[in-house]
């Protein structure tokens, strides 16, 4: 039941299904079950050698799940999707089926904590070899670029300085210089509600699905959407082989009902956003604030093409550093002092002892984490009552 032509919104509440397959139910019921009955040994032996459709074991695939990774494949204008365990599962399972030993990463300066760590700590002991290099510099990325590279991999906006990689212009780059080199994208921040990086020439996407696309801080889960034969290879070696790392009928239940509010939730939490970060902005105690939505900021001419809208992201420094930061965050009473984001409550964190410790300080220094940021995921609450907390909050700051 997939219709391109109905908007993104609508999409997001049918793409896929048809009540009238399922007894007419008009929400998609969750099959409980990690097995499939065959008709006959030689329909079982025809579904394991991929030469009928069909499932036959939920590691591999199952209905629910199906149904969720058909919306995202439609959501991302993808071909296909994967939906995984958790978002470091969609991020493992994706390396580890494209790259082998002996082959090359290139991946952006500044990642998520864990993916950081799975690169520079992971893939490393199985002779990969990783180069961290600036991705918003494109002379940077084509002087890295080697035959051996097989990925380049990059986050935008990074998770949690808030640069912006211009998805069209590092696609184009990398697919002229080695055109079997795999553009991926951390579509995390934005979801395809913001920007849809397939469409500005990037081969996979991956998710925390987690965050914005469940939406209620209620399930990990995770996913990689691009064309059909490059996600057919992750789900065979990454997920069945590699990692294991399936999601649960339940969870892709649950992820469908936060899509069908994404649309409106991701308007919400990028207005607060946008007004927080002007709030931010003016307040004599704060040091810089980087939101893409400010005219002063430098990435937002790039994000404006690239984003339908800034997101719900804020990442700032006070005057007074790491211990103003401290007091700032324990002042908090509404804002919840919290790891993950994208979540119906406005979270805070402490990047360099919380997401990003996985960065050594030298680490964080050179990959430019500066010790006292404080990042702010903007949530849905009413915008009066999270400036009155920032506000007080900043008080003696
Ligand atoms: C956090 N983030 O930042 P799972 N990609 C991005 C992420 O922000 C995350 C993942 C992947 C946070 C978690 C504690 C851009 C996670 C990994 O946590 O495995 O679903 O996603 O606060």
């Amino acid at each position: 039941m997939k219709n391109n032509k109905q908007a993104f919104a609508t999409r997001a509440i049918h793409s896929g299904y048809d009540a009238q397959t399922h007894q007419g139910a008009l929400v998609p019921p969750v099959y409980m079950t990690s097995t499939f009955e065959f008709e006959s040994v030689e329909q079982g032996a025809a579904r394991f050698a991929g030469e009928q459709p069909g499932h036959f074991y939920s590691r591999i695939s199952n209905p629910t799940q199906a149904l969720l990774e058909e919306r995202l494949a439609d959501l991302e204008d993808a071909e296909a999707a994967l939906a995984t365990a958790s978002g470091m599962g969609a991020i493992s399972a994706t390396l580890w089926t494209l790259v082998s030993a002996g082959d090359h990463i290139i991946a952006d300066k500044t990642l998520y904590g864990c993916t950081f760590a799975c690169l520079q700590h992971g893939l490393t002991r199985f002779g990969v070899e990783v180069s961290f290099v600036d991705c918003t510099d494109l002379n940077a990325i084509q002087s890295a670029l080697t035959p051996r590279t097989r990925v380049v991999y990059f986050e935008t906006p990074v998770n949690p300085t808030m640069r912006i990689m211009d998805i069209t212009a590092i696609s184009a780059l990398v697919h002229t210089d080695n055109p079997t080199a795999t553009v991926i994208v951390d579509n995390t921040y934005c979801t395809p509600a913001l920007q849809r990086p397939l469409t500005l020439g990037a081969d996979l996407v991956v998710h925390s699905a987690t965050k914005y696309l469940g939406g209620h801080g209620d399930l990990v889960a995770g996913a990689v959407a691009g064309r059909k034969e490059l996600i057919d290879e992750i789900r065979l070696v990454g997920l069945k082989d590699l990692t294991g790392a399936v999601i649960a009928p339940m969870t892709a239940f649950l992820i469908m009902r936060g899509l069908k509010t994404l649309s409106l939730r991701m308007e919400r939490h990028c207005s607060n956003a946008q007004q927080l970060a002007e709030t931010l902005q003016q307040h004599p105690a704060v040091e810089v604030v980087y939101y893409p939505g400010l005219a002063s900021n430098p990435y937002y001419q790039l994000a404006s093409e690239q984003m339908s809208q800034p997101g719900g992201m804020i990442a700032f420094e006070l005057k007074g550093g790491l211990n103003s930061g401290i007091a700032f965050m324990n002042n908090l009473q509404l804002i919840k002092r919290a790891v993950s984001l994208g979540d119906a409550e406005s979270l805070c964190q402490h990047p360099a002892s919380m997401t990003h410790s996985t960065y050594t300080p030298e680490e964080r220094e050179h990959h430019g984490i500066a010790e006292g940021l404080i990042r702010l995921s903007a949530g849905l609450e009413d915008i009066t009552d999270i400036t009155a907390d920032v506000v007080q909050a900043l008080k003696n700051c």
